[in-house]
């Protein structure tokens, strides 16, 4: 046990350096605070509590429903819904439930392809929900690279989904929940918004919400949220019950009360006007340097952002994105390679990388030292020197001067 611990400590240690020197730009990270931390570190994890609060499977779940009932009540305000489900374990989780409780294996569901932004859960044929259900892909529009909604119309009045889904993983523009929902409606196909990139934007009200419009919603609280690793789901009142049940008992057992304890942390600071303004400052971030990108000559998927992040298409300096995502790494900018739309490259290089704004927000980094950072992204992009230390060099004063939540 012992040398195991030691181990354990070891990694841990590489870890907190890393994460307290490293830039991360990755889209879908963030820092939770120290209280949620410490909450999904709790005494928590050691309670079963199979069921809903005042329904368990177990006895002595008097406290594990008193954190449930907290985290619903706190995600209900948050979300401005009548109806929460903060026990999936994760974004992916939250939507099996969905397509578990409300389709029939072979099924038909609309979603937009991987690799014009949306998520391998969307119906990706490596995943279960590709094998699963019947998916028909709709794309973004080859010239502006945005949401073609004739062409979803279109596609949806031909296939007739059960399920339309909206949300995306790397589409940094506004979503039209109500476009969306007109078209689902005409079809008869319910509509589901995967709101897990964008869900701290939406509850401080810098993104539209799709709460009383899409049938389902579904999230992970640990993006731009800011919360603990985990997923939530807001239903429609009269499908509730029947989600409910495709969480737990369809693809669930016990819940992490511990990490649910974190989420009802996470709610309440989300709660809070310092959130609020944490949100704006995410998008102004990702203004900032989508303007500095483009001044420096790189194209910008559709040509810029309207929420936390971006897609730089690398060819614009004549690298692909596994390229561009080793350079930056070897200098402690930490990003992802990802697929621009019609991207010719296959999934392991790509021709793009994918840049968020929401950690190096929560690590409050000021206008001069992003557009510092946002310089040596191009610089270090562009040179065809090896010698790359002046570049780590500039990220290393930064971020050690950066506060970690
Ligand atoms: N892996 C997440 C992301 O990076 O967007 C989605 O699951």
């Amino acid at each position: 046990m012992k040398t195991l611990d030691k181990k354990i400590e070891l990694i841990l240690e590489k870890e907190s350096i890393r994460q307290r020197n490293s830039a991360v730009f990755i889209a879908s990270e963030n820092y939770a605070s120290e209280s949620v931390r410490n909450y999904s570190n709790s005494i928590f994890t050691n309670k079963y509590a199979e069921g809903y609060p005042g329904k368990r499977y177990y006895a002595g779940c008097e406290n594990a429903d008193e954190v449930e009932n907290l985290a619903i009540s706190r995600g209900k305000k948050l979300f401005s819904s009548k109806h929460i489900n903060v026990q999936p374990h994760s974004g992916s989780q939250a939507n099996m439930a969905a397509y578990v409780s409300l389709l029939k294996p072979g099924d038909k569901i609309l979603s937009l392809s991987l690799d014009h932004g949306g998520h391998l859960s969307h119906g990706h044929n490596v995943n279960f929900s590709g094998k699963i259900y019947e998916i028909h892909n709709y794309y973004l529009n080859r010239e502006s690279e945005l949401l073609d909604y004739d062409q979803i119309n279109d596609i949806a009045e031909k296939v007739k989904p059960k399920l339309i889904i909206c949300g995306y993983s790397a589409y940094s523009r506004i979503i039209d929940f109500n476009k969306f929902k007109s078209i689902s409606q005409k079809v008869d196909s319910l509509l589901m918004a995967d709101i897990a990139h964008i869900a701290g934007l939406v509850v401080s009200g810098k993104h539209p919400s799709p709460v009383g419009i899409a049938d389902i919603i579904t999230s992970t609280t640990h993006k731009t949220l800011r919360g603990p690793r985990g997923g939530l789901a807001i239903i429609r009142e009269d499908l509730s019950s029947k989600y409910d049940r495709g969480v737990f008992p369809a693809i669930q057992g016990g819940p992490l009360m511990n990490t649910i304890l974190a989420k009802a942390a996470a709610f309440e600071e989300a709660l809070s006007d310092n959130f609020i303004e944490y949100s704006q400052q995410i998008i102004d971030n990702a203004k900032v340097l989508a303007n500095l990108f483009l001044d420096r000559g790189l194209r910008l998927v559709s040509g810029g952002t309207d929420n936390h992040l971006m897609l730089i298409d690398t060819r614009s300096i004549g690298i692909n994105g596994d390229e561009a995502e080793n350079k930056l790494n070897e200098v402690g900018i930490v990003v992802n390679k990802n697929a621009i739309p019609f991207d010719p490259m296959p999934p392991k290089i790509t021709s793009g990388i994918r840049i968020g704004t929401p950690a190096i927000t929560s690590r409050q980094i000021s206008n001069d030292d992003l557009l510092k950072i946002g310089d040596v992204i191009v610089d270090c992009l562009s040179t065809s020197s090896k010698n790359t230390s002046v570049f780590s060099k500039e990220v290393q004063k930064i971020m050690n001067k950066l506060p970690l939540p």
